[in-house]
């Protein structure tokens, strides 16, 4: 059978710098938004049994919440102010996106559960770099290099995920002629924001730092992939009991087999937390006249539980690139300017490269929906009865207004304001959060020039 030819795309864009170091700010370049090739794709149904199997947090939950509420009640004897949870990882402290959503104070409630997985639709993840140490998830139901399917689920050896383009078991980024490091590196970024190990004295630190990741390849390193192989692997998924996909990728069509297997991990309890993607342009598009898949999918319902998400940068003014549209956007959160973990093998001393192991300046929508779906984790983490519309929910409804910092034209356009983990995990464990938000200053602007200086400046003259 034929597959569509359909593209999809990874949402990200490093910014760059020129001779002179500064950041050049339009980089998606006009031959790499439009190069959509013809590639005949062809693969079989695969149908895939559930497992019978709960994770452990399903069978222990009241365990689970009684031990976090027990901790809270020792927490609330002292002043607050003793308790944000500090880190060791040496980039901590260049990460804004952590402050921005108050991380730290999150943390004080939960890191994370390892029982909690979040599958990581991408490009690949290179688990080699060491702030992945023990983050991987294991299919335990699959012995290794034995040529067999021992969980029969259709998939050989899969004892970490699954490429999906080459179909096979190995799901590091993969190597392609001529490709950009931007895609090659794009899977790891977004794993790393979402679980990179914490307090390791390593590189940085994920906003679910011991939650466990899925990796599920469906883009090659060009950052190209089919509708086909979205589907297959968000059904992947949602069988092997991932709580939460994050999808960083974005195409034009309305696919039926996405849809489809959207509505299927839905219904089996899975979240899906997307990009809405970016644009060409820096001012994005309105996703309302173009709309984007599979963000677009989850248009007009509430009751659903996709999650999908825009970028914004430390002003909270919406990100250069980011897409946004009331349709089909739900929140943003931090997606301008964050680091990310960089695949071991990539050329070392580039100038985006903030040390040989990781990467700055990763901007894109694509940064920004891995911290909505790291929080989502720490939620599922503190209280694991919640389904996955009520963490939906919480996310929606604990975020920071950003209204009055948006620019005129998007308000109203980037969901119900921006994310705030502190409050979202608290809800869900049942606690009462500091109620004031913290308003970090903001500087008048009028343009969007002028916006974007401000931004740097705030970012790199500190
Ligand atoms: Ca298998
Ligand atoms: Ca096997
Ligand atoms: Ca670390």
């Amino acid at each position: 059978m034929q597959g569509p030819l359909v593209y999809l795309k990874c949402a990200v864009t490093h910014k760059k710098r020129d001779q002179h170091g500064h950041l050049k700010h339009n980089q998606i370049s006009e031959d790499e938004s439009e190069r959509f090739e013809a590639v005949a794709f062809s693969k079989h149904i695969r149908v895939i049994l559930a497992e019978s199997v709960d994770f452990c947090s399903h069978s222990c939950p009241a365990m689970k919440r009684l031990r976090y509420l027990a901790f809270f009640a020792l927490l609330s004897a002292f002043p607050a102010t003793s308790f944000a949870a500090s880190v060791n990882d040496p980039l901590f402290a260049q990460q804004w996106s952590l402050k921005q959503v108050n991380a730290s104070e999150a943390w004080d409630v939960t890191m994370g559960d390892a029982s909690v997985v979040v599958a990581v639709i991408d490009t690949g993840i290179d688990t080699r770099n060491p702030d992945f140490k023990g983050s991987l998830w294991t299919n335990a139901y699959e012995v290794a290099n034995n040529g067999i399917d021992d969980d029969n689920n259709g998939y050989i050896d899969d004892i970490h995920g699954w490429n999906f383009q080459t179909d096979s078991s190995d799901t590091l980024p993969m190597r392609v002629t001529g490709q950009s490091t931007e895609a090659y590196g794009h899977g790891t970024a977004v794993a790393s924001i979402i679980a990179a190990r914490a307090n390791d004295g390593f590189g940085m630190a994920g906003i679910a730092p011991k939650v466990r990741i899925m990796p599920l390849v469906v883009l090659d390193g060009d950052g190209f992939g089919s509708n086909q192989g979205l589907a297959e692997a968000i059904r992947y998924a949602a069988a092997k009991k991932a709580r939460i996909i994050n999808i960083s990728v974005t195409g034009y069509e309305d696919a039926d087999e996405v849809r489809f297997a959207l509505y299927e991990a839905q219904q089996l309890g899975v979240l899906i937390v997307t990009a809405v993607g970016n644009s060409g342009d820096v001012n994005g598009e309105d996703l309302t006249e173009t709309p984007v898949y599979p963000a677009c999918n989850g248009k007009n319902d509430a009751s659903g539980a996709m999650i999908r998400v825009t970028g914004t940068d430390t002003l909270d003014q919406r990100a250069p690139h980011a897409n946004f549209g009331a349709d089909c956007t739900d929140i943003a959160a931090p997606g301008h300017e964050l680091l990310g973990a960089h695949p071991i093998d990539l050329p070392k001393g580039s100038t985006a490269t903030t040390t040989p192991d990781h990467v700055s300046g990763l901007t894109g929508t694509s940064v920004a929906s891995p911290m909505v779906a790291g929080t989502a984790a720490l939620i599922a983490s503190v209280n694991p009865e919640l389904t996955a519309s009520e963490i939906r929910n919480i996310l929606l409804t604990t975020v920071d207004t950003i209204e009055p910092r948006v620019m005129n034209g998007e308000k109203g356009q980037l969901g119900y304001g921006r994310l705030n983990a502190e409050r979202a995990v608290k809800k869900a464990a049942g606690v009462q959060a500091a109620a004031p938000v913290v308003v970090k200053p903001v500087q008048p602007v009028n343009t969007q020039k002028a916006q974007w200086d401000a931004v740097f400046r705030f970012w790199f003259d500190r």
